[in-house]
C-alpha cells in the first residue's frame, strides 16, 4: 500500500515538527489580489456606466460576455420570467428548491433583532429602531461558480430583514441562462433579475442607470473584477465582505469513518483548485486511514483535477498531541468551516472561539450546511472569523437611535450638555440646552 500512500500529493504536518508552525503559516497564507492592469480596466467600466448609464451596460455586456442586445429591456428579466423558470423544473429539483428555500427561511426568521426602548425614572424614552434597507442589490456569478443555493443564501435573509427590493445580476455568457438560479430567485423573493455580470453590473447597482434601480447595499461572491469594483464603490454604497476560496477545517476522535472525512474534505476542495481541506486528529493512525481513503476515492471524483490541485497547493494532514492542541489549532485557523466529526462535540463547543460555521457530531456533514440545513453559507474565510459572521438578516438592517426627553428629563441634560458644550467653546450648543433648563 506504499505506493497508494504516497500518490496523494498533500502537506503531511505534526505539531512535533521543528518547522511546524512556518509550515502551516505558509498554508494559510492567501493574498487577497489587487492588480493595478484590473484596477484601471475596472475604473474605465465604473465611470462608462456612470455617465453613460444603460447604453454603456448594453455595449460591455455585448462585448463581454458575447450578445447582440440592442436595449436593456433584451436583459431584463420580471418576477413573471422568474415564476416560469421554477415551474419549468423538474419536480424533484423543484421540491428540493422550496425545502431548502424553507429552511433557510426559517433559520433566517430567528435571527431578526427586536428594536428596543425603556423610559427612565422623569420619563424620558430611549431606544433603538431597527429597519430595513430600501433595496439590494445581489450579485450571482456565472458559469460554473452559478449556484443556485447560493442565490437562496443571499436573497432570503434580504427579504427576512424586509428588504423592500431585491435586485439580482447575473451574466449570460454566450446567453445561456441558468433555470435553477432563475427558480431559485423566484422562490427567495427577487423582484428584478438584470443578466449583466462584471464590473458593469456592480457600477449598474451602485449608480444606477435608466432601467436599473441604485442600490443601497451589493452582497455576493465574484471574480477579480467584480471584487475591485465592489471595493471601488464602497462608500457610495453598502458591500458584504470580499470573500476569499473556500476552507473547511475537519477534527476526528478516530470513530468517523474515514471514507466519510474524506469525502467531506473533497467536498470543499472540489469547489476550486484554490480552497483549502485540513484534517486534525491527534489519532496518528487515523490519520493515515483517512490519507488512505483520500487516495482511493480520488480517482472516482469527477471533479479530481480540481480536487488533486487544491489538496496539493493547500491541503494538509495534520497529526496533534490531543484535543486541547486541536482546540487550539482551530482558534488559529479561525477557518469558515468547522467540522467537529467526535462523540462529544458539546463539549469542545464553548472552547471554540473562532469559526464561521460549526457542524456538530459525525454526522453533520459540510454539505448538508451549504444546501439545506438552514444556516448561511456566506461565511467568513481567510481567517477573518476573528472578527466577522456569517451574512444574516442583520447585514440588510441598521439602527437608529431613538431620544424623547421629558420636561424634566431635558431640564436635567440640559445642565450637562451646557458644561461640556462650554468646554468646547460651542455656545450654540450650550444656549440651546440652556433654555430648556427650568430654574
Ligand atoms: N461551500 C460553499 C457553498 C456552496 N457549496 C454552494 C455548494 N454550493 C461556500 O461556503
Ligand atoms: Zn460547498
Amino acid at each position: 500500500t506504499d505506493s497508494v500512500a504516497t500518490s496523494l500529493d498533500i502537506s503531511r504536518l505534526s505539531t512535533q515538527d521543528a518547522d511546524f508552525d512556518a509550515r502551516l503559516e505558509a498554508l494559510l497564507a492567501w493574498e487577497g489580489v489587487s492588480d493595478a492592469e484590473v484596477q484601471s480596466r475596472v475604473e474605465e467600466i465604473l465611470r462608462g456606466v456612470r455617465e453613460r448609464g444603460d447604453a454603456a451596460l448594453v455595449e460591455y455586456t455585448n462585448r463581454f460576455d458575447r450578445l447582440s442586445a440592442k436595449g436593456m429591456d433584451e436583459l431584463t428579466l420580471g418576477a413573471e420570467r422568474l415564476r416560469q423558470a421554477f415551474e419549468g423544473l423538474p419536480v424533484e429539483q423543484r421540491e428540493a428548491l422550496a425545502a431548502a428555500a424553507e429552511r433557510v427561511r426559517v433559520y433566517h426568521e430567528h435571527q431578526k433583532p427586536g428594536s428596543w426602548q425603556y423610559t427612565e425614572s422623569d420619563g424620558t424614552v430611549l431606544g433603538q429602531q431597527v429597519t430595513a434597507l430600501d433595496r439590494a442589490g445581489i450579485y450571482v456569478p456565472g458559469g460554473k461558480a452559478a449556484y443556485p443555493s447560493s442565490v437562496l443564501m443571499n436573497a432570503i435573509p434580504a427579504h427576512v430583514a424586509g428588504v423592500r427590493e431585491i435586485v439580482m445580476v447575473v451574466p449570460t455568457p454566450d446567453g445561456i441562462l441558468n433555470e435553477l438560479v432563475l427558480a431559485a430567485a423566484h422562490l427567495a423573493g427577487v423582484d428584478w433579475v438584470f443578466t449583466l455580470g462584471g464590473a458593469q453590473a456592480v457600477a449598474a447597482l451602485a449608480y444606477g442607470t435608466e432601467t436599473v434601480p441604485r442600490v443601497d447595499k451589493i452582497v455576493g461572491p465574484g471574480n477579480i473584477y467584480v471584487a475591485t469594483a465592489k471595493r471601488a464603490v464602497f462608500g457610495q454604497v453598502g458591500i458584504d465582505m470580499i470573500a476569499g476560496p473556500s476552507e473547511i477545517l475537519v477534527i476526528s476522535d478516530g470513530a468517523t469513518d474515514p471514507d466519510w472525512l474524506a469525502m467531506d474534505l473533497f467536498s470543499q476542495a472540489e469547489h476550486d483548485e484554490d480552497a483549502q481541506a485540513i484534517f486534525v486528529s491527534w489519532d496518528a493512525e487515523h490519520v493515515a486511514a483517512v490519507e488512505e481513503a483520500m487516495s482511493r476515492l480520488l480517482p472516482t471524483m469527477e471533479r479530481e483535477p480540481i480536487i488533486r490541485d487544491s489538496l496539493a497547493g493547500r491541503g494538509a494532514l495534520i497529526t496533534c498531541r490531543d484535543r486541547d492542541e486541536a482546540v487550539a489549532l482551530i482558534n488559529r485557523i479561525a477557518p469558515e468551516h468547522l467540522e467537529l466529526s467526535l462523540a462529544d462535540p458539546e463539549a469542545l463547543l464553548p472552547e471554540i472561539r473562532h469559526a464561521g460555521a460549526i457542524f456538530m457530531g459525525r454526522y453533520t456533514a459540510e454539505a448538508l450546511g451549504d444546501y439545506c440545513a438552514g444556516p448561511n453559507h456566506v461565511l467568513p474565510t481567510s481567517g477573518t472569523a476573528r472578527f466577522s459572521s456569517p451574512l444574516g438578516v442583520y447585514d440588510f438592517q441598521k439602527r437608529s437611535s431613538i431620544i424623547q426627553c421629558s420636561a424634566d428629563g431635558a431640564s436635567v441634560l440640559g445642565r450637562t450638555a451646557s458644561v461640556l458644550a462650554r468646554g468646547e467653546s460651542l455656545t450654540a450648543h450650550a444656549r440651546s440646552a440652556e433654555y430648556r433648563i427650568k430654574d
